[in-house]
């Protein structure tokens, strides 16, 4: 089913910081943590990078320019969420990606998001703005963040759409 789309479709490919928490883990409710997060959209997974480690030039990544990190940076300081200690420049090429970029060779955590939900929290889920609420088979809640709203919107295209086309796998 979809095999023939699917030859001709681009694989999801798309990273940069966002600001990001698990508000529920397996269905349990879990303390918020809000950090600035190296993103990956890798297909049907989502990657968060473990921060460590610094990865290679960002020219290479599509989405995340240097102005959009100096961006993200100053209203992460500005609206207290704390910052990783090294923001890894992951390279999210295809050819490279099976690495995480570079010198990152683990994420910190991963979610499939295929059979998952995603839309814009409610004021109850959190006070900032912007916020995409995603949920996982599993029982994973995240929020996902971003003060620019252009970023957001991309990403939450980006994320409507994977899980859309791979609803039924
Ligand atoms: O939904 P909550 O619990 O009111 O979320 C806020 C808290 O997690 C707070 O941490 P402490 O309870 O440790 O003080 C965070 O600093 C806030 O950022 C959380 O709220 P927002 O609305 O920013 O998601």
């Amino acid at each position: 089913r979809g095999f023939g789309l699917s030859l001709f479709r681009e694989p999801s490919e798309k990273c940069g910081v966002l600001n990001v928490t698990k508000i529920t883990e397996h269905g349990k409710k879990v303390r918020k943590n809000w950090a600035s997060t190296w993103t990956v959209l890798q297909g049907t997974s989502l990657l968060f990078a473990k921060g460590q480690g610094s990865g290679t030039s960002w020219s290479y990544c599509r989405n995340g320019s240097f102005p959009e990190l100096l961006l993200s940076l100053l209203s992460n300081w500005k609206h207290s969420i704390k910052p990783r200690p090294a923001v890894p420049y992951t390279n999210c090429r295809r050819s490279r990606a099976s690495s995480f970029g570079g010198y990152q060779s683990k994420p910190e955590f991963t979610v499939d998001l295929r059979g998952g939900s995603v839309d814009w929290a409610s004021k109850e889920k959190s006070s900032k703005k912007h916020v995409i609420e995603l949920k996982t088979r599993v029982g994973t809640e995240l929020l996902i963040q971003s003060e620019i709203d252009t970023v957001i919107n991309e990403w939450f295209r980006a994320l409507s759409e994977t899980i859309n086309t791979h609803a039924w796998e």
